[in-house]
């Protein structure tokens, strides 16, 4: 990675980081509410992987989504406000946290149900593949979804029909409170893809170099061969899975030492090693970051409500449907 680009991973971390930081703030003061799922520890993974694709590149992933959401291309200011649950979401105040998304960014989601994206994303390659676009799809669920049998079925249908989808299994040990050792008889993550001859690889997730290095391998193999490939990061989330959960599951030893592997850490330290990044440039990388994260969050409180004569837009069944009432 030049320069530049370890410059640019080192910002979009930051700015993931301190939005996530904002973001449960501002759930303490009750401005955001419902589920919220950080993804402080982990952004390498999303700031790694997206700087690689095309802007043409689908995206789908998880409710733990802000990251791919604004690494893709969806502004601060309609993320805050669809998390405010305002009508300038992205969602238009609609999904919350949970259901980011956007076509124009060709950011699909954002999705509550685990694995939900990834059958999905089947659906969006065989339509890029028919219409002969050469747009990639990249897949991010947690190891959570590799226990689910949509996943297996995906799995097989991707390799067998092949779909060009990178999966990205963010492995950050837990679901929920449930461990991979405990929950799995297959913990090698690698191995279970490769059961359904797909090429696959893991990577360190807290290293945003392996990051970038395995990607970009994965996604060449896809461009070539127009086939799908599966790569594991091992990771891990420093914070709860929700705003709800006492952790009961996880010492504080354990979380405190993944601490020290922290990606944005380390990605500074070698940068100043190699004498190119200053405290100044960290000082104006704040300064920016928040000024942004400042702008959307007054963007997203001065946004209005959904006015309610508008509850019935966009649903599939009206509520006042006659037929359906007589039939109640
Ligand atoms: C089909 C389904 N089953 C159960 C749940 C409840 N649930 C929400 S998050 C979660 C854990 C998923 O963990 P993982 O896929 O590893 O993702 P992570 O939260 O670690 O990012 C579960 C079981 C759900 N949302 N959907």
């Amino acid at each position: 990675m030049d320069t530049s680009m370890q410059m640019k991973m080192l910002m979009d971390m930051r700015r993931v980081r301190k939005m996530e930081e904002v973001c449960a703030e501002l759930y303490t003061k009750e401005k955001i509410r419902g589920f919220l799922h950080l993804y402080i520890g982990q952004e390498a993974v999303a700031a790694g992987v997206i700087n690689l694709l095309n802007a043409k590149d689908n995206v789908i992933a998880t409710y733990r989504e802000h990251a791919h959401a604004l690494l893709k291309g969806i502004s601060s200011r309609a993320i805050m406000a669809e998390l405010f649950g305002r009508i300038d979401g992205c969602s238009k105040g609609r999904g919350g946290s949970m259901h980011l998304y956007s076509v124009e960014n060709r950011f699909f989601g954002g999705g509550a149900i685990v694995a939900s994206g990834v059958p999905q994303s089947l659906g969006l390659a065989m339509a890029s593949k028919r219409l002969k676009e050469r747009r990639r799809t990249v897949c991010f669920f947690g190891e959570g979804a590799m226990a689910e049998g949509v996943f297996h079925e995906s799995m097989n249908i991707a390799s067998l029909w092949h779909l060009p989808v990178l999966f990205c299994c963010e492995n950050n040990l837990y679901a929920m409170g449930t461990s991979l050792m405990r929950s799995q008889s297959q913990t090698d993550l690698v191995k279970r893809a490769q059961v359904y001859v797909m090429e696959a690889n893991r990577v360190d997730g807290m290293n945003i170099f392996d990051v970038v290095e395995k990607t970009k391998q994965a996604l060449e193999y896809i461009d070539r061969e127009s086939k799908p490939f599966f790569l594991e990061f091992q990771t891990y989330r420093f914070r709860p899975h929700s705003m709800y959960d006492p952790e009961k599951y996880r010492g504080k030893a354990e979380v405190e030492k993944w601490k020290t592997r922290c990606p944005i850490e380390a990605l500074e330290k070698k940068m100043k090693e190699q004498n190119i990044l200053s405290d100044e440039q960290l000082r104006d990388m704040d300064r920016q970051i928040d000024q942004e994260l400042r702008d959307a969050v007054i963007f997203a409180d001065s946004s209005a409500l959904e006015i309610s004569s508008d509850l019935e837009k966009d649903v599939f069944a009206p509520m006042k449907d006659q037929a359906y009432e007589t039939h109640l």
